[in-house]
Parts: C-alpha cells; structure tokens; sequence
C-alpha cells in the first residue's frame, strides 16, 4: 500500500467509527496528539491522589476513612491503565515519567489547589471528578481502541467517586450552620477551578479542531463545560446551597445556563506551573519516584534471575 492509501484507509475507519487498534496504520500527529492527551490525562490521575490522600488521616470516621482511601486507590489504578495504553503508541513508562518530573508534560490544573478541609473532599468528588466523568464519558468512544476500553473501567470508579462527594457535601449541607458555611466555602472556591478543567476556550484551543476531526475529541471544551454547568446548577439548589457565581442565569433563548466569563489569565498561570501547589506536587512526585528507586532495582533483579535460571 501507498502512503496516500493507507491515509485513505486511516480516514475511512474514523469515519466508519471503526476504532484504531496499536498494530493499524495511523498518521504522526494522531500518534503524538494521543501520546500528549493519554500521557496528561495519566499524569492527571496520579498527581490527583495528592490532595486527597493529605485527608486520609483527618478523614472524620472510619467509614469516611475507608471510603476515602478506596477512591484515591483507584486514582492510581486510572494512571496505571492509562500509562498502559499510552505505551501501546511507542512510548515508555520512564519516558513519560521523566516529562512529568522535569516540567515537560502538564497534568490537570485541578490538582494546584489546595485542599484546606474536610469539605474540599465532598468538593473534589462531586464537582472534580463530577467534571471528569462529564469529559471521560464522551472518551469512551473515542476513536484509539485502548483508550477508550481503559475510558470504560475508569467512568464506572468515577461514577462511585462523585457519588461519595455528594454524599460529604449534602451531610454538610443538612449540619450545623458552621458545616454548611463550610460546604458553601468548598463549594466557592472550586468551582471555576471544575470549570477550567474543561481546557481552553473553543476559540483559543490549538487541539480540540484536530482532535474532533480525528474523533479523539467527541465534544468540544465550551460543549463539555457547559453541559457541566446545567447539571451542576440543579445539584447546587438541592444542597441548598448559594449559587458560587452571581452571574448565573437561566437563558431560555440558549436553553442553558449563563454564567461568569473565567479568569483564563490564573488557568494559564497554573497551567504554566505557577498556580498555588504546583511546585510542592511536582516535589512529592519526584521524591516518591526517588523513594521507590529500590523496589525497582529489587524488581529487575529479581526479573533477571528468574530469566537466567529458566535459561539455564
Ligand atoms: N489543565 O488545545 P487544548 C481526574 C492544556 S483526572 C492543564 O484544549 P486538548 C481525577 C492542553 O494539554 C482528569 N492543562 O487541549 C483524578 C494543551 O497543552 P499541550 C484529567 C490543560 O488536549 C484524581 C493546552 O492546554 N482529565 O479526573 O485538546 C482525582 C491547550 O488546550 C488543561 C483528562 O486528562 C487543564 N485543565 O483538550 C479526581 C481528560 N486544559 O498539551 C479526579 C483527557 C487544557 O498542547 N483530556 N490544557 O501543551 C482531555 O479531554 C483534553 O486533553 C482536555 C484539553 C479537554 C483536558
């Protein structure tokens, strides 16, 4: 086959809906943009366990405390799905590891925030990870087989994730007035955070063009953040919480919500490296990496001589 037609046929299975699978033929920049997207979403799920796991020991129960540990578990099992399917492009794991550590590859501004009591953790699971299924739902049929298939296990643990964020915030909300005063604060300071999770304006957004022609992207991140608002705003009045943005309105010409225009001038500064945590998460990454250096030595050591005895 010629260039020309095995870019034919690249085209005529995205357009077929046929799902690209690691052996097929697929042009450098679908390879890179998915490398670049999986890589970051992997990065994401695992720089994510930090805020939450700074709550695993403050956790206000035992059952609080169990639940809590089981989600950021599973965080860790969402980036060793998703580093998994990145290697299928041609990438390793220490490469991706290295762009994480040295600044090169970015993971979700989400996670520069930090979590100053119990109710961020009912914020972070409703709203954050309330945000990631509204973006990883549509990734489920995105067009590169394995990611998609990792996409599958990981919305059915978000789903329970956002589920016991709920739950935190709507026994906030029904306590004492000093708990609900900290569920409203939760609640005020992550929200356009949850927003910008959503990426850049359509407008501004270098990838998303490419990535829907591609069917990497199923939605744009104006659909996608949008949609999140109109859920978000009912769940927001069953609380019984005050809406986080004055500017928030019904549109009945538009059918959705309106609301405030986001300070994109903070999401690039966070995106950039220089939001409020950005510089301790890398540091905990790096010493984490640097602290498991033996088990990894230990692991090849251990390969080795199994390999060697089998051989001999
Ligand atoms: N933060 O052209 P755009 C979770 C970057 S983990 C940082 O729109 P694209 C959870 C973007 O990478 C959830 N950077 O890009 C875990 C690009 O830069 P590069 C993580 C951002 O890729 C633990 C540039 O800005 N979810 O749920 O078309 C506990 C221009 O953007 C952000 C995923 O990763 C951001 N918010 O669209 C709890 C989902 N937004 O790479 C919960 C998968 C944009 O060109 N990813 N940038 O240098 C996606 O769906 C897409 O990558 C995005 C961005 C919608 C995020």
């Amino acid at each position: 086959m010629t260039q020309v037609s095995f870019e034919a046929s690249f085209q005529k299975k995205i357009d077929e809906e046929i799902m690209i699978e690691p052996q097929d033929y697929m042009p450098d920049e679908y390879r890179k943009t998915l490398i670049r997207q999986i890589s970051q979403h992997a990065h994401s799920e695992i720089v994510g366990m930090l805020p939450e796991a700074n709550w695993i020991t403050r956790a206000p129960s035992l059952r609080r405390k169990a639940v809590l540990l089981a989600k950021v578990q599973d965080e860790g099992g969402h980036g060793l799905y998703l580093y998994s399917a990145a290697e299928t492009l041609g990438i390793t794991r220490d490469q991706m590891l290295h762009q994480l550590h040295t600044g090169v590859a970015k993971y979700s501004s989400i996670f520069n925030y930090p979590t100053i009591t119990w109710a961020d953790m009912g914020a972070i699971g409703w709203l954050v990870d309330g945000a990631a299924i509204m973006n990883q739902v549509p990734l489920c049929r995105t067009s590169y087989g394995p990611y998609a298939r990792a996409m599958v296990r990981v919305c059915k643990e978000e789903s329970f994730h956002q589920r016991q964020g709920f739950e935190i915030m709507l026994n906030l909300s029904k306590g004492t007035p000093v708990q609900k005063q900290m569920a409203q604060d939760a609640l005020n300071r992550w929200w356009a955070p949850a927003l910008m999770m959503f990426g850049p304006l359509d407008a501004v957004s270098p990838n998303t063009a490419k990535s829907m022609e591609w069917r990497i992207k199923r939605f744009t991140n104006d659909e996608l953040r949008q949609r999140f608002i109109d859920v978000t705003v009912d769940q927001i009045r069953l609380l019984g919480l005050a809406l986080p943005d004055e500017n928030i309105k019904w549109n009945e010409e538009r059918g959705h919500y309106d609301s405030s225009e986001l300070n994109w001038d903070e999401f690039w500064n966070v995106v950039k490296g220089n939001g409020p945590c950005n510089k301790e998460r890398l540091a905990t990454r790096v010493k984490a990496w640097e602290d498991g250096a033996w088990v990894r030595e230990a692991a090849s050591a251990y390969a080795e001589k199994r390999k060697t005895k089998k051989a001999a």
